[in-house]
């Protein structure tokens, strides 16, 4: 388990964006949602793989069996439930690409001889299979079938780079949550399910079996109603507030500009929606300094703050970082 919180931090450092009031939930594959399901050519039916690190998408052929073989890689999560305070702002999906195969040479990305080109990338269907992932679930994707809720709705990989994929899947988790579904869940595939031409043309991703870089889902949430959410829409286009240095270690700078007369009051609030401290201002007498105190002079303690300044039609806001 080690190793996935590693990747786990690893991740929320580098690549999703550092905010304040956010919070990053990373979820990993659920096994029975997890797999592989392969056409045989020469069986004429489809086989399922659920075990193994190794799943690969596209085709290959097999020499033992003497046909062609297409895959599919099937993924899917636990959806957790949330407080409703929190809302889900970001769903991002990520699957880690280990390999990759193209004519049967090692290292290019697939290559698909298909009329009027060959550029056919890996991409993603989101999908309803229930609980549990049957060879039935082959076509759940394909435009029409009952388990397609998406067909092709993004790229999840179009070059042999190897390392994290990754695809916005926010739309698609909102729609889970709405239908009240336990899961998300996803179908992995290039385009056309293979070019018969018997030169093998796969990606390998890492399986949730692979104790390293297993699927993951990576969930960004954040208070709802915040501060700068009841404020932020009626912000007016003329007057602005500037911050500076912002994050601050001492005090703040608070600039405003405006071109109306009346000035309005500038309230601090904490991340909470508390009020900490407010200026009554009657004529804009910039800049306006903030140490970071309370009504009381008590040092407040670090973290984010909102500078709300209100006149009489519209409301802006600012948002302070205290680093002390
Ligand atoms: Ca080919
Ligand atoms: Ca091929």
């Amino acid at each position: 388990m080690i190793p996935k919180i590693i990747a786990t931090i690893l991740l929320s450092l580098i690549l999703i964006p550092a905010a304040f009031g956010q919070i990053v939930d990373t979820l990993y594959t659920n096994p029975n949602m997890e797999g592989g399901l392969s056409y045989y050519e020469c069986y004429n039916s489809v086989l399922y793989f659920p075990y193994g690190t190794i799943k690969s998408v596209g085709d290959a052929y097999n020499y033992y069996e003497t046909g062609v073989i297409f895959g599919r890689y099937y993924v899917g999560f636990d959806l957790p439930l949330y407080p409703d305070s929190l809302e889900l702002i970001q769903a991002d999906l990520f699957l880690y690409q280990w390999g990759c195969m193209g004519n049967g040479v090692i290292g290019p990305f697939p290559i698909w001889d298909v009329p009027g080109g060959d550029t056919v990338f890996c991409v993603a269907d989101h999908i309803d299979i229930g609980p549990f992932l049957y060879i039935d679930d082959w076509e759940a994707g394909d435009p029409g079938n009952v388990g397609t809720f998406q067909s092709n709705f993004g790229l999840l990989s179009s070059d042999s780079i190897l390392g994290w994929k990754t695809l916005n899947v926010t739309d698609q988790a909102l729609q889970d949550y709405e239908l009240l579904r336990e899961w998300t869940q996803f179908r992995i595939r290039f385009e056309i399910d293979t070019d018969w031409d018997y030169y093998q043309d796969l990606l390998y991703f890492c399986s949730g079996e692979h104790t390293v870089n297993p699927p993951m889902l990576v969930l960004t949430l954040e208070p709802k109603n915040s501060i700068a959410d009841r404020f932020g829409e009626k912000a007016s286009m003329y007057s602005e507030i500037s911050a500076y240095p912002n994050p601050f270690n001492d005090g703040v700078f608070i600039e405003l500009t405006t071109p109306l007369k009346s000035a309005g009051d500038l309230t601090v609030y904490s991340l909470e929606g508390k009020e900490v401290f407010s200026y009554i201002i009657n004529s804009v007498n910039n800049p306006y300094y903030w140490e970071g105190r309370d009504y009381n002079g008590s040092l407040l303690p670090s973290g984010i703050y909102f500078v709300v300044w209100r006149m009489e039609n519209s409301e802006i806001v600012e948002k302070i970082v205290m680093c002390k």
